[in-house]
């Protein structure tokens, strides 16, 4: 396929993650990173903890105190919140105004506003990255470290348990979000027919969408119906007062996530081996391996025999979901799978349906198979790659024990970053930059990967 159009300035090493570092203190609100400088000006959760992956290499203090904030906001029952608001910053939708958590919800701060529903657990690895680099620094950066670890184990514990708990009430080892941005994937066809069931009430109070002022071309973002159906949960969430009890029996969209339960079991292990080096307690460490095993499992029950293929599963219509996406690859993160149905898997992975397609720029794992009938090269999770994916897969390879795969990963995510404009995604086949410009976790992942 040709590249029309399509310039790669081709930065090397060192000046991208010059430019890299440049575009997180250019995205520096002083305690916080917004996620990107217009479409996203807050923090978002997962994308905190990705952010703080980045930043550690440059200053571990800078990493901490960006944790420190998310977990600041954390909520009462254990929840952290997947947006924290940056004071008096407009520009968003759905902002506090539409939220209302902490009129509404018992157990939201009452300050900083937050949202009122969670994302993906992958901050386990922000705190081993931000260990690992103060372990390498002197011994002041070293206190203050482990000061944090020490002040925040407890919130830690307390995100795990409610993940364990309310999210996982029947203890099938996956789990359920009630939101399709709760997966962190908003409009992947992995939703598309649990959204179907979602029905917008008359009732749904108006609004008008904020993304399409920053992002003029609508066909890179979620429709307008897609938009309805986000919006009219926000507001079944709100007349539930966004109460765990409560959730499961009023929300039109309810499904087990086997995505975000994979990151959870690998995060539950990471947490564990952090509790052990740093003499937690013993019953924390313990609560976090069965946790761990348990979500491993609970992934390993989801795939197909074949292909060692993940799925999702609708709690609404009590049905599998089976899609052609990058969650597809979920054990690969968590792993647990019996040997032959993980090499399929990893053939699956890199072939022709996924990063070895011909027509690919870069190997590297696209959010929907090209060759599946829900695939759309431009349209969000839909078909881009999104650069970050590349980056929890290499670190997960690594931590597999996988280096060449890792690598791999590795070089082909910085052939594309190298055009150094930090894209939120990527057009699959011609590496064309979509979405936000200079994406704060697209730029944490390349330093990441240049340390
Ligand atoms: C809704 C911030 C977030 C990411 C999500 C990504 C996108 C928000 C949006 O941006 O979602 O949460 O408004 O589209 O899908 O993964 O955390 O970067």
């Amino acid at each position: 396929m040709e590249n029309v159009g399509v310039v790669h300035y081709g930065f090397t090493p060192t000046q991208l993650s010059a430019r890299a570092a440049y575009l997180l203190r250019g995205n520096d609100l002083g305690t916080m990173t917004s996620a990107a400088p217009k479409l996203y000006p807050h923090m978002w959760s997962w994308d905190a903890a990705f952010v703080s992956v980045g930043l550690a290499p440059l200053s571990v203090e800078r990493a901490v105190m960006e944790l420190d904030t998310l977990l600041s906001a954390q909520w009462s029952n254990g929840m952290i919140p997947h947006i924290v608001f940056a004071n008096g910053r407009d520009g968003y939708f759905p902002g506090p105004a539409r939220w209302e958590c902490s009129k509404l919800a018992f157990n939201a701060p009452r300050s900083p506003d937050t949202s009122g529903i969670t994302q993906p657990p992958v901050h386990a690895i922000a705190v081993q990255r931000i260990l690992d680099h103060a372990g390498r620094r002197g011994r002041t950066t070293r206190a203050m470290a482990n000061e944090f670890l020490d002040r925040r184990w407890g919130d830690l514990m307390r995100w795990h348990r409610w993940l364990a708990h309310a999210r996982d009430p029947k203890g099938r080892g996956r789990i359920t979000i009630y939101h399709g941005w709760e997966s962190g994937m908003d409009n992947s066809p992995r939703w598309d027919e649990a959204y179907a069931n979602v029905k917008p009430g008359a009732d749904l109070p108006p609004y008008r969408r904020a993304d399409l002022d920053v992002v003029g071309d609508a066909s890179m973002r979620p429709t307008d119906l897609e938009y309805d159906r986000y919006i009219w949960l926000v507001e079944q969430m709100k007349r539930a007062h966004y109460d765990d009890a409560v959730l499961p029996d009023v929300m039109d969209f309810a499904v087990e996530d086997v995505f975000v339960s994979a990151i959870f079991a690998v995060a539950c292990e990471v947490l564990a081996t952090i509790g052990e080096d740093h003499s937690k307690p013993r019953s924390d460490v313990r609560e976090l391996r069965t946790w761990g095993e348990r979500f491993r499992a609970g992934v390993v029950a989801t795939t197909l025999e074949r292909s060692g293929a993940a799925r999702d599963f609708d709690l609404k219509s009590d049905k599998w979901i089976t899609t052609e996406t990058i969650a597809c690859f979920a054990p690969l993160l968590c792993g647990g799978l019996p040997r032959e149905r993980e090499r399929a898997l990893v053939r699956l992975f890199e072939g022709t349906r996924f990063c070895g397609h011909p027509d690919l720029r870069y190997a590297v794992p696209p959010s929907t198979s090209p060759i599946s009938a829900d695939f759309r090269a431009r349209e969000y999770w839909r078909g881009p790659v999104w650069p970050v994916m590349t980056w929890l897969f290499s670190w997960a390879f690594a931590r597999r024990g996988w280096p060449e795969r890792s690598s791999r990963l590795r070089e082909e995510g910085l052939r594309q970053a190298a055009d150094g404009a930090f894209a939120e995604y990527y057009e699959p086949f011609t590496g064309e930059p979509l979405g936000s410009m200079q994406q704060s976790w697209t730029a944490a992942s390349v330093l990441d990967w240049l340390d």
